[in-house]
């Protein structure tokens, strides 16, 4: 029937193509639908959010490590003599019978994503690929972690978790694997997640004369989740509703951190530590990158650099510092060492298939795996976190997950959990992040635990922060960057950052200046660098330079309040903090050109536009809508290209007209006692703005219990009034004043201060 069939597939393997429906039923809500050479389930998960599932046998054993939803248990279809048609309040599903083929559609009838109708769903030996159309406009964003540009339109990926040590923006695969994208076209969007973890490929029109996108996997089922709703903000809620949404993190995670490979002695990061306070530069976090353990096995100490942790804990505790220390998964192989013996003695590494242990070499020499996709060794692993939890170490880093050992190749036949390796690479660092948030949630009793992870799979945000690894010390990479972390955010995960000032080479002390300044409206703002690398620390670059990027820090604190609400909107919502402007001027065509690709808005009030160090003017795109510089409140109308100045002390960045932004005085130290008072800026605009204000003890998990303070803050500029809405939660704020600065307005208010207290409180501003 099909003439391809035996035309010398490209591994000798016979391509088998979906063909007719033979029979179908609705069972347990789940519809099944045969055919000859497969069966096909559709499951219904929300209004929005459709599941199909193809394989050629179906196993009942249906895991995922990424969605915690369950399909709904009612389901409707009409069937006509071609198809079968599912209809939600939102999305429709045509089931195309002869042959069978998928089509989904918008309510009223408009093509979302359709199959080839040719190729469909195919197979090459295990090898599952589905073949969709391409419409002629279309653009395709998302895949979290991956190089190239924000549309991915014309260009191909895999994922397959890697040590992409000296990666590009050419590049691929990187650390991490995100199968989700979202397509754009005649003013309609839709998302589709492969929830597949073994090696899999996206290629969006690169290979098939823009006809065809397609994507799959070397094994395993064709899984998707269909998400039909208008809107990518909509996608990313649906994303993160299946897949789950962030916690609130410690608030001393979103200061500003200093790491190195390494500080080598507890004497060191005290120096360090302490060189931040003497020159008031606010900081809030440490890092002890391999050198603190002895002979870097996990979990423990150096005897001779690091002898007295707790003595060193308790200096950086007085001085307002967390310290946050690596940890990678390779248990040195030595008798004597309790992790390894005690993997040893309760079978916890991954294995060979003669039941030998596998070893690869890594940093410590020859070492075992453990096998996180297994709940005993988890348990295991998060429980051996006392040697750093007991001193007071709360922030745990998760690197060389992919896995990496020398050689980077961990053997095929290799066993984790019931399945080889093929199969979980991709989820190995997830699990990995999974048992180090659990166990150390769990140890530090009610305290937020930091968690930042290297490898990941989609649903890693419920764990874990990420970083985008080994990048270098140039320009470019701080631009890749930039769509790196903004593209994670596509894919929910909202807490990322970068190595500022990036991990190889070194920096020009211009590009140093210039990329702590967007770390500032970076989730995580994280400066670290490569062993044998030049010191990196803000007062490394000259006094005038020192000055500048101290400024910067500052200005992060100051923003803190915006910040953790802008955390607190993702919690709620899976949005992240630098977003894309994709997100909200999908179908601008200027967002996509490469020279404002990179632009972002951070929160819902700021742009960023990064630019180059060397790069003194700057041609940036303002979207539709007045928006103000943030430094100057210089007022610009968008919808056009403008050319601004972009000193090294002054990044691009502009406020759209009517935000409203809770600001702080600088502090030292997230924890630092606050002067008590809010700053609310407001930037006039014509149409009323609300902001939802979250605060919180910033640390334990109360929060979950009611104490928190939330209140909606209400801009009319119709009305002329700044409105706060009634506290809700139980947590008394730490501010008791607010101060409001007025942008943009004309005349002066006759009051500013006001006291703060639970009930609504209405300010007149005219
Ligand atoms: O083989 O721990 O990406 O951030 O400093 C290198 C040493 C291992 C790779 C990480 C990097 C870290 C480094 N690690």
């Amino acid at each position: 029937m099909w003439p391809y069939q035996n035309t010398g597939a490209h591994y000798h393997m016979e391509i088998e193509i979906l063909g007719n429906v033979q029979r179908f039923k609705l069972q347990d809500s789940i519809l099944i639908v045969k055919t000859a050479e497969a069966e096909a389930r559709v499951y219904i998960y929300s209004p929005t959010v459709i599941r199909v599932n193809i394989s050629k046998k179906h196993s009942d054993t249906d895991n995922s490590f990424a969605v915690i939803r369950e399909a709904v248990d009612d389901f409707e279809f009409d069937e006509s003599a071609d198809a079968i048609e599912i209809n939600t309040p939102a999305l429709k599903l045509s089931i195309n019978k002869s042959p069978l083929r998928f089509n989904f559609f918008s309510v009223d009838g408009k093509p979302l994503s359709e199959d080839d109708s040719r190729f469909g769903t195919n197979w090459q030996g295990e090898r599952v690929i589905t073949y969709r159309k391409l419409y002629a406009d279309e653009k395709f964003i998302g895949l979290g972690e991956k190089a190239g540009n924000l549309n991915r339109r014309g260009t191909s990926y895999t994922n397959w978790n890697t040590d992409a040590v000296d990666y590009n923006n050419k590049s691929d695969p990187l650390y991490k694997t995100f199968p989700f994208f979202i397509g754009m076209h005649s003013g309609l969007t839709y998302g589709l997640f492969l929830d597949n973890t073994h090696k899999s490929y996206f290629d969006f029109g690169a290979t098939t004369d823009n006809e065809m996108s397609w994507f799959g996997a070397d094994g395993g089922y064709m899984n998707y989740y269909f998400f039909g709703a208008q809107g990518v903000a909509k996608i990313i809620e649906d994303y993160t509703w299946l897949t789950g949404r962030m916690e609130m993190p410690p608030l001393w995670s979103l200061g500003y951190q200093q790491c190195r490979w390494s500080y080598m002695s507890a004497k060191e990061v005290l120096k360090i530590a302490k060189t931040f306070r003497q020159k008031k530069i606010p900081a809030d976090v440490m890092y002890c990158d391999i050198d603190y353990m002895e002979g870097f096995k996990i979990f423990t100490w150096n005897k001779t650099t690091f002898a007295n942790p707790e003595a060193m804990m308790d200096k950086l505790k007085t001085m307002g510092f967390h310290l946050v220390t690596i940890v990678d998964p390779g248990i040195k192989i030595e008798e004597g060492y309790k992790e390894y013996d005690e993997g040893i003695a309760n079978d916890y590494f991954a294995k060979y298939p003669d039941g030998e242990n596998y070893t690869g070499y890594v940093w410590p020499g020859r070492c075992h795996f453990p096998d996180f996709f297994r709940d005993e060794v988890r348990e295991w692993w998060g429980a051996a976190f006392t040697p750093l939890t007991d001193v007071g170490v709360d922030g745990f880093w998760n690197d060389m997950n992919e896995p990496a050992a020398w050689g980077q190749n961990v053997p095929w036949m290799v066993k984790f959990g019931d399945k080889y390796m093929p199969e979980i690479r991709n989820a190995y660092g997830m699990q990995m992040a999974r048992a180090t948030y659990d166990g150390t949630r769990k140890i530090l009793n009610n305290q937020r635990p930091f968690v930042l992870t290297r490898a990941a799979y989609a649903g890693t945000q419920r764990y874990s922060a990420v970083w985008t690894g080994d990048n270098t010390g140039t320009d470019e990479h701080m631009l890749l960057g930039q769509r790196l972390v903004n593209s994670l955010g596509i894919t929910g995960m909202s807490f990322t950052g970068v190595d500022i000032g990036g991990f190889s080479g070194n920096p020009t002390p211009e590009l140093m200046v210039r990329w702590n300044s967007l770390g500032v409206y970076t989730p995580m703002f994280r400066n670290h660098a490569i062993q044998g690398s030049k010191m990196r620390e803000p007062w490394e670059w000259g006094k005038a330079n020192e000055q500048i990027i101290k400024k910067d820090i500052e200005q992060r604190y100051k923003l803190l309040p915006y910040i953790y609400s802008a955390f607190y909107q993702s919690t709620q919502t899976g949005l992240p903090i630098s977003r894309t402007l994709a997100i909200y001027f999908t179908f601008d065509e200027k967002i996509y050109l490469e020279r404002f690709q990179n632009q972002f808005m951070f929160g819902d009030a700021l742009l960023v536009a990064p630019v180059e160090s060397d790069k003194l003017t700057t041609d940036v795109y303002l979207p539709k809508g007045d928006w103000y510089r943030l430094s100057t409140d210089e007022k610009l109308k968008g919808g056009k290209i403008v050319t601004v100045a972009s000193p090294l002390t002054d990044l691009p960045v502009f406020v759209k007209a009517g935000s409203i932004i809770p600001m702080q005085s600088v502090t030292q130290s997230s924890a630092a006692k606050s002067d008590g008072i809010l700053q609310l800026h407001i930037w006039n605009g014509k149409e009323a703005n609300e902001f939802v204000y979250y605060e919180d003890d910033g640390s334990s998990y109360d929060y979950e219990q009611g104490a928190y303070y939330k209140r909606t803050i209400t801009f009319d500029p119709k009305r002329k009034t700044v409105t706060l809405s009634a506290v809700e939660g139980s947590f008394q704020s730490k501010y008791h004043q607010i101060n409001l600065e007025l942008h943009g307005f004309t005349g002066d208010l006759k009051k500013r201060i006001f006291d703060l207290d639970g009930g609504i409180m209405e300010i007149k501003i005219g």
